[in-house]
């Protein structure tokens, strides 16, 4: 009579831990997503002008980005070039891109990658499109440190 009543206790335990750990692991993996979109929507990225179209980014500056092609699958270029007031190329920003599918958000997220400098003094960016869809370019730029500006750019293939 001890010895069962003590597996029915033990039994009984052993449910109540099912039950309860389970769905506090579950309570607690969905507040730390709530966190991670929260933390997300923070960074405000500002839906772009199109491409070829002039995008201010402040002190005189703007940016003008383009691709060089239509993006389809396969990698594309990404070119920006920043011009100071009086319409001359300036070099001196960090820039940076974020490219990943909305729809499939982390799936083929790459984190923020650096764009390179060329000889046309331009920022490039090798973006590689996998598969069709929606896909989006959130693009920071720097200065000395400070981020600028942070700008999205929604493209379908
Ligand atoms: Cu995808």
């Amino acid at each position: 009579m001890k010895k069962g009543s003590s597996i029915v206790l033990f039994s009984f335990l052993l449910i109540l831990c099912l039950l309860y750990v389970s769905p506090a692991d579950t309570g607690r993996q969905k507040l730390m997503g709530v966190r991670e979109v929260r933390a997300e929507d923070a960074t405000v990225y500002v839906s772009m002008p199109d491409p070829g179209k002039r995008v201010v980014i402040g002190n005189g500056y703007y940016l003008i980005y383009s691709f060089d092609k239509k993006p389809k699958l396969g990698t594309v270029i990404m070119k920006v070039e920043i011009f100071s007031a009086d319409g001359s190329k300036d070099t001196s920003f960090v820039l940076r891109a974020d490219t990943d599918m909305p729809s499939m958000r982390g799936a083929h997220a790459t984190g923020d990658r650096p764009f390179v400098v060329s000889k046309r003094r331009d920022y490039v960016l090798p973006i590689n499109v996998v598969m069709p869809g929606t896909w989006e370019i959130k693009l920071t730029v720097t200065k000395d440190g400070r981020t600028v500006y942070k700008g999205r750019h929604d493209f379908n293939v």
